[in-house]
C-alpha cells in the first residue's frame, strides 16, 4: 500500500468537530495526525489533548481483546497493569454467544427492561453515538436511557425560547464589537473559536467573561466578571431590568418577533441591580455597566456555554440568558446574536438510524420505560418493576462520570448485575465488568457527522486497520442482533447503509433544504466537509439564524413567556431561585464552599486522564484544590497541605493549591477536576461529592451546585 492520508473527524465530545488528516503508511500505521487547513474552523490546528492522539490509538495498555471476569474475582477497582489478575481473554465468539444467552435469560426471567444501555458521547458521531446499538435495544425492549448528563438542560431551554438549536455562525464572531462569554471556558473547551475571538479583538472587539472560575479564557478578557455559582439568572434578569428601564431594548425587534414582552417586563421589575448585586457577588455598578455596553454595542454576541445550566435553575438560567439578544435586536447584526449550540441545524434522519419503531417488534409491544442516566446510582440500588438485572455500557464511564459516586458504585458492585463494557480502556467502570469488550477509536471505523460548534458536515474515513480485536460500536450490535435471532434486514446493514440512511441519500425529496444534495460522494468530493446549505444564505455571507421569524415554537416568535411551559407546572418566565446546595439557602450552611468539579483542560471528561502525555500537562492540577487565600487562611491551611474535602456524601482527599491574585478562585468558591477513580489519591474523583438532585428542566445534573467543608489532615 502506497502511503496515504485520510480525512476523519474528531468525534470527542466537543463543539470544534475537527476535520484530522490522518497520515498512514506503507504499513498501514498511522504516523501523523494533523488539523486540516482547509477546514474554515479546523483552521490547521488541533487542540493539544487530540494533537497527541496517536499516544493514545497506539498505547501499550489499550484495550484490544475481549475478556471475561475470572471466576471467583470481586467486582473493584483495579490497579492499571493489573487486569490480567481479574480478567482472562477470550474469544469475540465467545464474548458475543455469553452476552446474547445472559440477555436472553435476563429478558425471559425479569422482562427485558431489567436491561439497561448506559451510553454519552464516547463518540459523537452519528452512528458510533446512536444507531445500530439503538435499534438493538430497541428491539430487545430494554429500557431507554434518558441522555440528560450533559446539555439537555440547556438545550431544553433554548428550545423552549426559539424553536430550535441554532446560534450565530462561529465564522461571524470575527465580526462582533462585543463578546460575552458566559460560562464559556474557550480556551479549554472550544479552543477553534479563539482565533475568531482574537480577529474581532484586532478589530477593537472587547471580550468579557462571566464565570465564577478564572479561566485562561477570563485571564485574556478586557473584563472579567466573577460571578457566584447558580445565580445566572439574576444577572440576566437584571440586565433585562435595566434595558427595560433605561428603553434600551429594541422595540421594533420584541414587537414584531417575541412573544410575552409584557410578562417578562413585569418579571424584571423584580430585579432592581442592588438585589442582583446582592444575589450575584457583581458591584452595582458593574451591572449597570455590563446591561449599558451589551445594549449600545452592535455587533454583541454572546458565547454561551453548558456550565450555566449545570445547577438546580440552570433551565431557567439559560432561558433568561438566551432571550438578551431578542430584547436588544443582536440578531439582526452580523455577527451578533447568542451562540449555546448549533446541533440543530443538521437535519440527519435519526428514526431511521435508531429505529424506535423497533420498540412496537419487542416482546412488550410498547416503548419501555425510560431511565434518567443521571440517576444510574438510583437506578441500580433502588429502582423495581423491574430491577436492573443487566447494564450495558458503551461510550461512557459512569463510574467515573456520573454524580453521586458512592451510590453508582455500590450498584456497579451487585455481583447479581450482569454488566457488559466495550472500550478502549480499561476504565473505572471496566472494573465492575463481567465483560468487556474491546472497542475501535475515530481512525478504526467510518462515520458521519455534525457538530455542535459550527455548521459543516463531515465524513470521517477509516484510515487504519482496527487494532487487535478492536471492533465498532455499529458491528458490536450488529452481530449481537444475529446472535439474539434478530431477523429484521436493518440488522445487517453495512456503515455505508446507515451513511446512506443518516444523509438521506436515496431519497433527495426528503432532505432538509440544508442538507439538499449532501452525500458520502460529494463530501468525499469535497475532501471531506460540506458547509450546510442556508437557504437565506448570500455566496460569502455568514448565516445568521433569528435575523426574522417565523420561529419552530407553538407562538411562532421567539418566546419570553412559555405556554408550553407553564403546562408542565414550569414557571413560564425566568426567574431566580436558589440551588438547594447553595449559600443562599440556609439549611445547607453546614458545608459552607461552593464546589466546582470541573472538566480538566487537557482531559476531555475522564477520556485521557489515563495517558502520560495529557497527565503531564495537568500536572499542577492533578489531586489538587484550589483554593481562594482567605479560605485556607480561617482554616489554617497553607499551598501545598493535605486536605479533606467532604459532605454528607463522602470525603475526598487532595492537596491544597493556594493562588493569591487574578488566577485564583473567588473566596467561598472551591474547585478541583475531574480524573479517573483509581488514577486519584483516595480511590475516588470529584463526583464523590456531587448529588443526584436533577435540574428544573429535562431532568439535567446539578454538578456545580454542590456545597463542601474543607479541613486539613496531618
Ligand atoms: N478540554 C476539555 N474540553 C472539553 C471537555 C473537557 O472535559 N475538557 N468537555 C466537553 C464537553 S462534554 C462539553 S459539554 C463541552 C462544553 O463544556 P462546558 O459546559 O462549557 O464546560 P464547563 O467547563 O462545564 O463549563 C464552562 C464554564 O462554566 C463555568 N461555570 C460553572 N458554573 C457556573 C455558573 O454558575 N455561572 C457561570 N457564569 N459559569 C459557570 C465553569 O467554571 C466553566 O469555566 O466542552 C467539551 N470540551
Ligand atoms: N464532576 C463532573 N462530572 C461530569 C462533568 C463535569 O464537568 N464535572 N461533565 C459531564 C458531561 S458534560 C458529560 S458530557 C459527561 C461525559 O461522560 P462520558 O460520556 O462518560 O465521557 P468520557 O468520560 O469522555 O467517557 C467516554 C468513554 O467512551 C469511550 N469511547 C470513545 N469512543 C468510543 C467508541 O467508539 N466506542 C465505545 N464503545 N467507547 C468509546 C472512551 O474511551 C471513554 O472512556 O460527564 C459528565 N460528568
Ligand atoms: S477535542 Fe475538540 S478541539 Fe480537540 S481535536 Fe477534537 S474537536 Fe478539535
Ligand atoms: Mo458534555
Amino acid at each position: 500500500m502506497p502511503p496515504k492520508t485520510v480525512h476523519a473527524v474528531c468525534s470527542h465530545d466537543c463543539p470544534d468537530s475537527c476535520a484530522v488528516l490522518v497520515t498512514v503508511d506503507e504499513l498501514g500505521r498511522a504516523t501523523r495526525v494533523r488539523g486540516d487547513a482547509s477546514h474554515p474552523v479546523t483552521r490547521g490546528f488541533l487542540c493539544g489533548k487530540v494533537a497527541k492522539y496517536l499516544d493514545r490509538v497506539y498505547a501499550p495498555d489499550r484495550l484490544l481483546y475481549p475478556m471475561r471476569r475470572r471466576a471467583g474475582v470481586a467486582k473493584g477497582p483495579l490497579a492499571q497493569g493489573r487486569e490480567a489478575e481479574a480478567f482472562e481473554r477470550i474469544s469475540w465468539d465467545e464474548a458475543l454467544h455469553t452476552i446474547a444467552e445472559r440477555l436472553k435469560t435476563i429478558a425471559e426471567k425479569c422482562g427485558p427492561e431489567s436491561i439497561l444501555p448506559y451510553s454519552y458521547a464516547g463518540t459523537i458521531g452519528k452512528l458510533g453515538y446512536g444507531s445500530m446499538d439503538r435499534r438493538f435495544f430497541h428491539r430487545l425492549g430494554a429500557s431507554q436511557l434518558d441522555r440528560t448528563i450533559c446539555s439537555e438542560t440547556g438545550g431544553q431551554a433554548l428550545v423552549s425560547v426559539y424553536g430550535r438549536k441554532l446560534g450565530t455562525d462561529t465564522e461571524a464572531f470575527r465580526h462582533a464589537k462585543l463578546i460575552l462569554a458566559w460560562a464559556a471556558n474557550i480556551h479549554g473547551n472550544n479552543i477553534h473559536l479563539w482565533p475568531f475571538v482574537e480577529e474581532a479583538r484586532r478589530n477593537a472587539a472587547k471580550l468579557v467573561v462571566i464565570d465564577p472560575y478564572p479561566t485562561r479564557t477570563a485571564r485574556a478578557a478586557d473584563w472579567y466578571i466573577a460571578i457566584r455559582p447558580g445565580t445566572d439568572s439574576a444577572l440576566a434578569l437584571g440586565m433585562m431590568h435595566i434595558l427595560v428601564r433605561d428603553r434600551l431594548y429594541d422595540g421594533d425587534y420584541v414587537e414584531r418577533w417575541t412573544h410575552g414582552f409584557e410578562k417578562l417586563r413585569e418579571r424584571a421589575a423584580e430585579y432592581p441591580p442592588e438585589r442582583v448585586a446582592a444575589l450575584t457577588g457583581i458591584a452595582v455598578g458593574d451591572v449597570e455597566r455590563l446591561a449599558r455596553d451589551y445594549a449600545t454595542t452592535q455587533p454583541a454576541v454572546i458565547r454561551l456555554n453548558y456550565g450555566v445550566q449545570r445547577s438546580d435553575n440552570g433551565g431557567a438560567a439559560v432561558r433568561a440568558i438566551a432571550m438578551l439578544p431578542a430584547l436588544t435586536g443582536a440578531w439582526k447584526h452580523g455577527g451578533g446574536g447568542l451562540q449555546l449550540s448549533t446541533s440543530g441545524a443538521f437535519r440527519f434522519d435519526g428514526e431511521a438510524l435508531e429505529r424506535p419503531d423497533l420498540m412496537l417488534a419487542s416482546p412488550l409491544r410498547r416503548p419501555s420505560r425510560v431511565v434518567n442516566m443521571i440517576l444510574l446510582g438510583q437506578a441500580l440500588t433502588e429502582l423495581r418493576d423491574p430491577a436492573v438485572k443487566a447494564l450495558f455500557v458503551y461510550n461512557s464511564n459512569p463510574a467515573a462520570v456520573a454524580p453521586d459516586q458512592a451510590a453508582v458504585l455500590r450498584g456497579l458492585q451487585r455481583e447479581d448485575l450482569f454488566t457488559v463494557v466495550h472500550e478502549q480502556f480499561f476504565t473505572d467502570t471496566a472494573d465492575y465488568a463481567d465483560i468487556v469488550l474491546p472497542a475501535t477509536t475515530f481512525l478504526e471505523h467510518k462515520d458521519i457527522q455534525g457538530a455542535y460548534g459550527h455548521y459543516y458536515v463531515q465524513l470521517s474515513e477509516q484510515a487504519i486497520a482496527p487494532l487487535g480485536e478492536a471492533r465498532s460500536n455499529v458491528w458490536l450490535f450488529g452481530q449481537l442482533a444475529q446472535r439474539m435471532g434478530f431477523e429484521e434486514a436493518c440488522f445487517r446493514e453495512s456503515e455505508d447503509d446507515l451513511i446512506a440512511q443518516a444523509l438521506r441519500a436515496n431519497a433527495p425529496e426528503k432532505q432538509h433544504p440544508w442538507m439538499k444534495g449532501i452525500t458520502a460522494e460529494t463530501l468525499r468530493a469535497a475532501g471531506g466537509a460540506q458547509r450546510l446549505q442556508f437557504d437565506q444564505e448570500q455566496p460569502g455571507a455568514h448565516f445568521q439564524p433569528f435575523a426574522e421569524g417565523p420561529f419552530d415554537t407553538p407562538s411562532g416568535k421567539i418566546e419570553f413567556y412559555s405556554e408550553a411551559l407553564a403546562a408542565q407546572g414550569i414557571d413560564p418566565l425566568p426567574a431566580f431561585r436558589p440551588a438547594a446546595e447553595s449559600r443562599h439557602v440556609a439549611a445547607s450552611q453546614r458545608y459552607p464552599l461552593e464546589f466546582l468539579p470541573r472538566k480538566a483542560d487537557n482531559y476531555m471528561n475522564s477520556t485521557f486522564a489515563n495517558l502520560e502525555v495529557h497527565q503531564e500537562m495537568e500536572a499542577r492540577h492533578r489531586d489538587a484544590l484550589e483554593m481562594n487565600s482567605a479560605d485556607a487562611a480561617s482554616r489554617g491551611i497553607a499551598d501545598g497541605d493535605a486536605i479533606e474535602v467532604f459532605n454528607d456524601r463522602g470525603r475526598l482527599r487532595l492537596k491544597a493549591m493556594v493562588v493569591t491574585g487574578a488566577a485564583s478562585v473567588p473566596q467561598g468558591v472551591v474547585a478541583a477536576r475531574l480524573n479517573w477513580n483509581k488514577l486519584s489519591v483516595g480511590g475516588h474523583n470529584v463526583n464523590l461529592l456531587t448529588s443526584q438532585r436533577v435540574s428544573d428542566l429535562a431532568g439535567g445534573p446539578v454538578f456545580y451546585s454542590v456545597l463542601v467543608e474543607v479541613r486539613r489532615v496531618d
